[in-house]
């Protein structure tokens, strides 16, 4: 009999903890204010002794617990199968029929794809983005890291301490203040700080009305920004797309969009200029690289929501790459965080996609 080329792996169980990491600048945005973030790691054990890791981030404390039952029946039932990223997406899809796929439902399929993912390529001894058929190297970056909804006097300082956290050519800021005037006070004080050649992003976390947007984006507009991240609530597809039918700056949704063919339909609707999947809700690995095709092939930019370690190698992978959301929440708890030099973050050539928990760290802020 021939040896397989890749030892084929099979999952023998899955070990999910919950940890609650403190915020440096806590987050105040229209979705909610957080001054820690809670993590759900995961970790797929094989028979072969391949050790799977992925991480969530629930937003919610109290969801830890039903998303961990979530994870743990479907475990379960892919128990003694061949571990087949594919095959568990699929299969797992069909178990949700009946409760419904958004939701918990598809975040549990999701950190459970991303963690047979990692174990698969740990097997075959690359690093994800090359298992996927791309090369290792950087991927440009912006910094997310701060610029909520605080005072204005503490924006100027923020937004410097940003640019400098690894010589970034992009930053974030949450815009959707109380009046516009407020807005235009913050992107003046951040340009102050930053000068002319830091690109700008921003968001509204779906904040405004319909017609508030239409007035608020419109008074935005010669701003100079790079994008209107989420302008409105994130499923009122007709809605967004009859605002970046509007706007001169591109419209940035996608965070919020669960699958592929929740992704398809927004496509579809035209209710963006630009998409940035959150590996959580998209369908993990295997939800994103399905979407980052449709992007490619409708020819629209592709960008992340969160995840960075594991967003960068599925960007060296998408046809339309962008930009990679960076975020440090995760650093307390990983061993190797993802590095980041010059505005780029790169991927690191390892087997996998580099995930090490610092179990001191996992040990002082489980939950
Ligand atoms: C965001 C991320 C995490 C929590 C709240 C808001 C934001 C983003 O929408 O795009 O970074
Ligand atoms: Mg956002």
């Amino acid at each position: 009999m021939n040896t397989p080329a890749i030892p084929r792996l099979t999952l023998e169980s899955v070990r999910i903890r919950g940890v609650v990491v403190p915020l440096r600048r806590p987050i105040v945005a229209k979705v909610g204010e957080f001054r820690q973030w809670p993590f759900i790691l995961i970790d797929v054990m094989t028979k072969e002794g391949v050790i799977g890791r992925s991480y969530l981030e629930p937003y919610v404390e109290k969801s830890v617990k039903y998303i961990a039952q979530a994870i743990t029946d479907l475990a379960d039932a892919l128990k003694g199968k061949p571990l087949a990223p594919l095959d568990a997406y699929r299969d797992n899809m069909r178990t949700m029929h009946l409760v419904g796929r958004e939701g918990v439902s598809l975040i549990a399929i999701s950190g459970l794809d991303m963690a047979i993912w990692d174990a698969l390529a740990k097997a075959a001894n690359v690093p994800l983005a090359v298992l996927l058929g791309a090369t290792t190297g950087p991927v440009r970056a912006y910094n997310t890291n701060g610029l909520w909804l605080i005072p204005l006097d503490r924006v100027e300082k923020e937004a410097a301490e940003l640019v400098a956290q690894g010589n970034f050519k992009a930053i974030k800021i949450r815009l959707g203040r109380e009046k516009l005037k407020d807005d235009l006070a913050v992107i003046a004080a951040v340009r102050r700080a930053v000068g002319e050649d830091v690109q700008l992003m921003c968001d509204f976390n779906q904040g405004l009305a319909f017609g508030e947007a239409l007035l608020r984006l419109h008074a935005l507009d010669d701003q100079g920004l790079s994008w209107f991240e989420e302008p409105i609530v994130y499923d009122n597809l007709e809605g967004c797309a009859q605002i970046a039918r509007k706007m001169k700056t591109p419209v940035q949704i996608g965070e919020n969009i669960y699958g592929p063919r929740e992704f398809l339909k927004a496509v579809n609707a035209r209710a963006a200029d630009l998409y940035m999947p959150d590996l959580m809700r998209i369908g993990g690995v295997t939800g994103f690289m399905r979407s980052a095709a449709i992007a490619g092939a409708a020819g629209l930019p592709l960008s992340n929501h969160l995840y960075p370690m594991i967003s960068t190698h599925l960007l060296r992978a998408s046809e339309t790459a962008d930009w990679l959301e960076w975020s440090d929440w995760a650093e307390p708890i990983l061993a190797n965080p993802l590095p980041v030099k010059d505005g780029f973050a790169m991927v690191p050539d390892v087997p996998g996609v580099g995930l090490e928990w610092n179990e001191e760290a996992v040990k002082r802020l489980a939950m």
